[in-house]
C-alpha cells in the first residue's frame, strides 16, 4: 500500500511524472531510475541519512531511491550554516548525508551523487513498511533554540496527501507546480502528493516571480501551492492565460490585501493552517466560500479535529492520522490525544478557525521559521553585550523579521557590523536581525527570562516615536 511510486509505475508507466528543466520523466522511467539508486544508498549502511538537496531531478531519485531501500531521510534546510546543520544532525545520531549541492560539512561522510553511484551497490529488497514506519525528518526550531525533530511516518504522508486531494480538489488528471523547497514539508508533500495519487510534478529549481506564470502556461499547470509571500511578488505579473484550478497558500499568514488582490486578479486561492508536525495544511478554505476575507483559515480537512483550550489562553489542539507522534529529541505537548500546537486561536459557530498569534515568540520571515531564543543565544556570546533580546516587526517583502535589542556592558561599545560578522557565521541569513537598537535595559521576567512581550513593547513605543 505504501510503495506509491512502483504502483504508479505499474498503473500508469508512460504518464509524466516529473517535468524538470524542460525534461519529462515518466513514472516507470522514475521507478527505474531510483530502483538502480536504491542499492547504492543501501550501501551507506546507515538506517538514517540526510539529504541537502535542492529542488533537482538527482533529488527526486535520490528520496525515491531512501524510500525503497528503507532509510529514513533527514531533510536538511540548505540555508543554514554548518553550525546549525551538524547541530541538527548530531542530536538525532546522523553521520551520513547525500548531497546534490555542494557542501561542506566537517566530520560527516558527505556523498555526492557521482560518489554514490560509483559505490559498489549492496543489493537490497524494497522495504517492508507499515504506516508506522519513518519516511522522513524534518527539523523546526523551537522556543527553546534548539530545533526540534518531527518524524513523519508513512501514515501521516499518505493521511495528509488524502486530506489535502479531497478539499483542494486535485486529482489524478491534475499537473502540480512545486516552488517550494522539498526540504520543507510545502515542497516535500506535493512530490509525494503526486506519487500516491499519479499525477504529475513541475518542479521548480528555485522560485523566481519573472518565471513562474510562463512554466503555468507552458505545461498547464492546474495546482500549485506557496508562501504568502512568494503571491505578492507574482501579483505584480501579468496572469497566466492558463487557467489554474487551485492556488494553496501556507506556511505564514496572509494579509487581506493580498488575499482580495489575488481573487480580483481571478486566482483560485485556498488559504490553510499547517505545520511540519501536521505534515502540511489541516485546515483549509476555498477562494469561492463566502469567508475567505473574513480572516480565518477554514474548517479542518476531514480527517482532522481541531479544539480551543481555553483555560490556555486558546491555544490551537489538533488531532488527526497526518500529525507526528512525537519529536526524536524532545517531548511533545499533548492532551487527550491532541496536539497542542503552541498557537493561539478561535473557532466561529459554523466551525471556522481563527489564528490569533502564531506561537508567541514565533517569527515567520518569507516563510521560514525564526525563534528569537536562537538569535539572542549568539548575540550572547559577544563579551560586550550583557543581555540581549529578538522581538519582530511587520515587513512588507518578508511578512516579519527579527529585530536586535541590546544592552552593552558598561564600559563597552560594539558596533553594528561587528555583531553582525559574528552573527554571519553562526545563523543561517534569513536569521539575522534588521535592525539593531542599544536600550539601557532588556526587561526581564521575575524568574530571570527575557520578557518578549515587554520588550515587544518597548520596541513598538520607540518604533512610533
Ligand atoms: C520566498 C523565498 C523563495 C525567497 O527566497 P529568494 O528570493 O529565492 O531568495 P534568494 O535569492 O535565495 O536570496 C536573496 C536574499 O534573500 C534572503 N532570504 C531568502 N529567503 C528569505 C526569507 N525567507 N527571509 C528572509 N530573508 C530571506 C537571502 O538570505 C538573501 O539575502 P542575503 O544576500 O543577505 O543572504 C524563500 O524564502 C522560500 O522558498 N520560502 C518558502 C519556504 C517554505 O516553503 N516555507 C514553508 C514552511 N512551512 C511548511 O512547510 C508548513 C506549511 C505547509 O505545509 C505549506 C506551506 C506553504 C504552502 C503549502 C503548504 C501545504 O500545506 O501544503
Ligand atoms: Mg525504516
Ligand atoms: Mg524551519
Ligand atoms: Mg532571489
Amino acid at each position: 500500500m505504501y510503495n506509491w511510486l512502483q504502483i504508479q509505475a505499474q498503473r500508469v508507466p508512460d504518464k509524466p511524472a516529473v517535468i524538470f528543466d524542460g525534461e519529462t520523466v515518466t513514472f516507470s522511467q522514475l521507478y527505474n531510475e531510483s530502483l538502480k539508486l536504491k542499492d547504492h544508498m543501501a550501501s551507506l549502511n546507515r538506517e538514517r541519512v540526510g539529504l541537502f538537496i535542492g529542488n533537482t531531478m538527482d533529488a527526486v531519485h535520490v528520496i525515491h531511491a531512501a524510500i525503497m531501500a528503507g532509510i529514513e531521510i533527514v531533510l536538511i534546510n540548505t540555508r543554514l550554516t554548518e553550525r546549525e546543520i551538524a547541530r541538527q544532525l548530531d542530536d538525532i545520531g546522523v553521520d551520513t548525508v547525500v548531497a546534490t549541492e555542494p557542501l561542506e560539512l566537517e566530520g560527516y561522510a558527505v556523498h555526492g551523487m557521482a560518489a554514490l553511484w560509483n559505490r559498489d551497490p549492496v543489493p537490497c529488497q524494497p522495504a517492508a513498511v507499515s504506516g508506522d514506519s519513518i519516511l522522513s525528518i524534518m527539523f523546526t526550531s523551537g522556543t527553546t533554540g534548539r530545533a526540534k525533530a518531527v518524524p513523519q511516518t508513512f501514515g501521516n504522508h499518505h493521511a495528509s496527501a488524502l486530506g489535502c486531494e479531497d478539499r483542494f480538489g486535485y486529482s489524478e488528471g491534475s499537473v502540480w507546480m512545486n516552488v517550494n523547497p522539498i526540504y520543507h514539508i510545502s515542497g516535500f508533500s506535493v512530490l509525494l502528493r503526486s506519487v500516491i495519487r499519479g499525477c504529475t510534478m513541475v518542479l521548480v529549481e528555485k522560485f523566481h516571480e519573472d518565471s513562474v506564470w510562463g512554466a503555468v502556461e507552458e505545461y498547464k499547470v492546474t495546482h500549485t501551492s506557496m508562501v504568502p509571500v512568494m503571491l505578492d511578488r507574482l501579483l505584480g505579473r501579468p496572469m497566466p492565460a492558463h487557467e489554474l484550478q487551485g492556488v494553496l497558500l501556507g506556511g505564514a499568514g496572509v494579509t487581506r490585501e493580498v488575499l482580495r488582490a489575488a481573487l480580483d486578479a481571478g486566482l483560485p486561492v485556498y488559504n490553510s493552517f499547517g505545520m511540519t508536525e501536521t505534515c502540511s495544511q489541516i485546515v483549509s478554505i476555498a477562494h469561492d466560500d463566502p469567508k475567505i476575507l473574513e480572516g480565518t483559515v477554514g474548517r479542518p480537512l476531514d480527517n482532522i479535529e481541531i479544539r480551543i483550550d481555553d483555560s490556555n489562553d486558546g491555544e490551537l489542539l489538533v488531532r488527526g492520522a497526518p500529525i507526528t507522534q512525537g519529536y526524536l529529541n524532545a517531548e511533545i505537548k499533548v492532551s487527550d490525544g491532541y496536539f497542542r500546537t503552541g498557537d493561539m486561536g478561535y473557532i466561529d459557530a459554523d466551525g471556522y478557525l481563527y489564528i490569533l498569534d502564531r506561537r508567541r515568540d514565533l517569527i515567520i520571515s518569507g516563510g521560514e521559521n525564526v525563534y528569537p531564543k536562537e538569535i539572542e543565544d549568539a548575540v550572547n556570546m559577544i563579551p560586550a553585550i550583557s543581555n540581549a533580546a529578538v522581538v519582530k516587526r511587520k515587513d512588507a517583502k518578508w511578512g516579519e523579521v527579527p529585530i536586535l535589542l541590546i544592552e552593552e556592558r558598561t564600559g563597552m561599545a560594539i558596533e553594528d557590523d561587528e555583531i553582525m560578522g559574528h552573527l554571519n557565521g553562526l545563523l543561517a541569513r534569513y536569521k539575522l536581525p534588521k535592525e539593531i537598537h542599544r536600550m539601557p535595559r532588556i526587561v526581564m521576567t521575575s524568574t530571570g527570562k527575557v520578557s518578549r512581550a515587554q520588550n515587544q513593547k518597548v520596541y513598538d513605543a520607540k518604533k512610533k516615536q
